[in-house]
């Protein structure tokens, strides 16, 4: 089956070429040498990336394998103006981030709904010769090529914009607890590795207000080194201001569990152990309260620690209270602030790129050879400077 959620694609991007200013000389028939009149050459179209609170996921980008913005006409007679190139809009989701794929270093992200950021810029149109007349030359016969247009192989990667974020192992009742707490219903079974995929969901917590949280697929021993679904999906979290993490009552050693998921994200990003932290108990309906008293002397002490049962419905308010709280508190907002930059803005990893480098290579010789025929004229760039 394939999956509707689509987190990272790759796109090649170019924009449009400037337009040739025009060198036409004028001529009527009471004025031989009615001197130059060549219009400018329009600009080419410029690439944006747009957030887009329609979209939640970069499915409708996963076919687009081009991005093309169009090229500036040229200039005409009579001080004509060529049109301007048609800018090029790649709408994504918010807290979607572009990187370059040659080189894996971040380009930019947009987090807004409507914040828009030039990818690439068109190039300039050229000047017409009306533009080079003077006292010793009154009829140049030249005018400026336009500028060429520029190409980018760009990545762009969603990284979900939730408040909170679950962190737990298969089974662990993370989906339910999300279907319990949220409108969003994503699929629960007593097996590992039901959720393929993260989900959000918006808990409304009191007086209309309300905060987001991100179910994602379990992660088990070895996540960071690629085993179960992985490091695919730990990214998601990297941008979540706290973490839920989520541990089921009938464990036998509930800190050890706890310590071998907190083991997993180091392995992954350090800088994910800087986050606000509440562990949840799950399935404590399972255990009695004398059984839940007896265990609270081992488990662990640095970190809110709460029982709560999804099915019974027990401890689910407390839960919403101190998440509210923690997302809140002055110390976690403060450091959302000052980290938020260099944990968003990792470059990629070279051996990926290397990897991913080759599916696509193919696609843009092809491309090339497509379109090489109408640059036939040669650029000066020196001449463009303004
Ligand atoms: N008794 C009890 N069972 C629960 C509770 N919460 C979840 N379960 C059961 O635990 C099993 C796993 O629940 P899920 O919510 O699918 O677990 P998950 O953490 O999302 O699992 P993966 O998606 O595989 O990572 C299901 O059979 C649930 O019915 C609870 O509070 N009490
Ligand atoms: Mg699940």
């Amino acid at each position: 089956m394939e999956s509707n959620f689509v987190d990272y694609v790759k796109i090649y991007c170019r924009s449009g070429k400037g337009g040739r200013g025009s060198m036409h000389l004028h001529r009527a028939k009471y004025q031989p040498n009615g001197g130059p009149d060549g219009g400018d050459g329009g600009r080419g179209g410029h690439i944006f990336l747009r957030a887009n609170h329609n979209y939640w996921t970069l499915l409708h980008l996963r076919y687009e394998r081009h991005a093309f913005a169009g090229h500036g006409g040229n200039g005409g007679k009579s001080l004509l103006h060529g049109k301007d190139g048609e800018d090029l809009y790649i709408d994504v989701p918010c807290g979607t981030v572009a990187y370059d794929a040659e080189t894996g270093k971040y380009i930019c992200d947009v987090t807004e709904d409507g914040q828009t950021v030039m990818l690439l810029k068109g190039g300039r149109g050229g000047k017409g010769n009306w533009h080079f007349r003077s006292a010793t030359n009154q009829a140049p016969r030249y005018a400026q090529p336009g500028e060429p247009m520029q190409e980018l192989m760009v990545i762009l990667e969603l990284k979900l914009l939730a408040d909170v974020g679950l962190v737990g192992q298969p089974n662990a009742g993370k989906s339910t607890l999300l279907s319990a707490l949220s409108s969003a219903r994503p699929k629960i079974a007593g097996y590992p590795f039901t959720t393929l995929e993260p989900s959000l969901g918006i808990v409304p917590y009191r007086e209309g207000k309300s905060f987001v949280m991100a179910d994602i697929p379990g992660i088990i021993e070895g996540a960071a080194e690629g085993r179960g679904l992985g490091l695919r999906f730990l990214r998601h979290i990297e941008r979540n201001s706290l973490l839920l993490f989520m541990v089921p009552a009938e464990t036998d050693d509930i800190r050890a569990e706890y310590e071998g998921l907190l083991h997993e994200l180091e392995q992954f990003n350090p800088a994910l152990l800087q986050k606000h932290r509440i562990l949840a108990i799950t399935k404590s309906d399972l255990l009695d309260d004398e059984l839940q008293e007896l265990l609270r002397p081992t488990l662990p002490d640095d970190l809110p620690v709460l029982y709560i049962s999804a099915v019974s419905g027990s401890g689910l308010q407390e839960l919403k209270d101190t998440l509210w709280r923690e997302l809140n508190s002055e110390s976690n907002k403060l450091q959302a602030i000052s980290e938020g930059g260099s944990l968003i803005h990792r470059d990629r990893e070279a051996a990926q790129l290397q990897h991913d480098f080759t599916d696509w290579q193919a696609d843009w010789e092809e491309d090339d050879k497509n379109n090489e025929a109408d640059d036939i004229f040669e650029y000066d760039l020196e001449d463009l400077e303004d």
